[in-house]
């Protein structure tokens, strides 16, 4: 018997996942259980789980929306947006094959793979504790402080922004097998993990200072026009490791698709977000969360996403309800 697990592609979540799971099949299936091939999915619009994709034996899908396909034998996910159609979330409220599972409030797909592998089948992986707690650091945007996020060393960092940046097609199967037995420490030290990752880090620690220049604090606002630094969008959370005392940020970008104006809040900020970003942002014809949002307009209306930023910047100045 062989197995496929179809796992979300180039996310450390969804490596993740897949490496529990297949520790979880092996300890299930014993000596039945052949080959496991691990397939990346990627979202797209239409149907990215095609029915001749479940193909093998055995099939799972992880840290992925649902398949209605009867030759879907494993599911877990944690996204709120899993059923796409809709319709398919009465299929998997009739399913009775125990097989799937789903929780929208986990903070990932790995530790809710765990929980479940182990409240409904006993299953206990020790060896991946490590991994499972990082999946959950990571996925949910839990770090303790900007600066882990933005330094970047703890090993699962390093394997994070190795599987962001590779373009390398073998390398997440090649992750996977690895971090099914052996200690993070040890896979990111790896030459075919350490080395790929090196420019990368190496450009990010050079943006740092880039963006140390042009960044201006304004009151509780950090504003940031990458567009006029002549930078291009990167790690979210340098702002706040640079301005800790900064409330919000409200950063330009311009590349060849769209003029853009991003704002977000600071996670570590004492006092928290007053204001509803998405509900700002909905009034520029953008969206997003109540934490952070975005405003995109086409390329050539640069110089009107500057003035919507500015202006942004003000309303975030001043208390929520207008009242300065
Ligand atoms: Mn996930």
């Amino acid at each position: 018997m062989n197995a496929r697990i179809l796992y979300h592609g180039n996310c450390f979540d969804g490596c993740a996942s897949a490496a529990f799971l297949g520790q979880f099949l092996r300890a299930r299936s014993g000596s039945d259980l052949g080959a496991i091939e691990h397939v990346p999915l990627q979202h797209q619009a239409g149907n990215p789980i095609p029915t001749e994709i479940l193909s093998a034996d055995l099939n799972a899908v992880v840290d992925f929306r649902y398949s209605s396909s009867p030759r879907l034998d494993w599911w877990f996910d944690h996204h709120r947006s899993a059923f796409q159609p809709a319709s398919d979330r009465a299929h998997f409220e009739a399913d009775r094959s125990g097989q799937r599972f789903w929780d929208p409030t986990a903070p990932s797909c790995t530790g809710f793979i765990a929980r479940v592998t182990r409240e409904r089948f006993g299953f206990e992986a020790p060896d991946l504790a490590d991994l499972v707690r990082w999946a959950d650091v990571i996925d949910a945007a839990a770090f303790p402080s900007a600066e882990m996020a933005v330094r970047l060393e703890e090993p699962a960092l390093r394997i994070m922004t190795f599987l962001e940046a590779t373009r390398d097609p073998e390398a997440p199967g090649r992750l996977i097998e690895a971090l099914r037995s052996r200690a993070l420490a040890e896979v990111a030290a790896e030459p075919w993990v350490a080395g790929p990752v090196a420019p990368v880090l190496e450009r990010h620690f050079r943006s740092i200072d880039a963006i140390r220049t042009a960044a201006r604090l304004e009151g509780n606002v950090v504003f940031l026009d990458l567009a006029a630094a002549g930078l291009a969008a990167g790690n979210k959370f340098v702002l706040y490791s640079l301005f800790p005392e900064a409330n919000y940020t409200v950063t330009v970008s311009h590349d060849a698709q769209r003029a853009k104006i991003s704002v977000g809040s600071n996670p570590w900020a004492r006092p928290a977000r007053a204001h509803d970003i998405s509900r700002i942002c909905e009034g520029y014809g953008g969206g997003g969360h109540p934490v952070v949002g975005a405003v995109s307009l086409p390329p050539d209306r640069l110089e009107d996403a500057r003035r919507i930023a500015r202006e942004i910047v003000t309303t975030l100045q001043a208390s929520p309800g207008g009242a300065a």
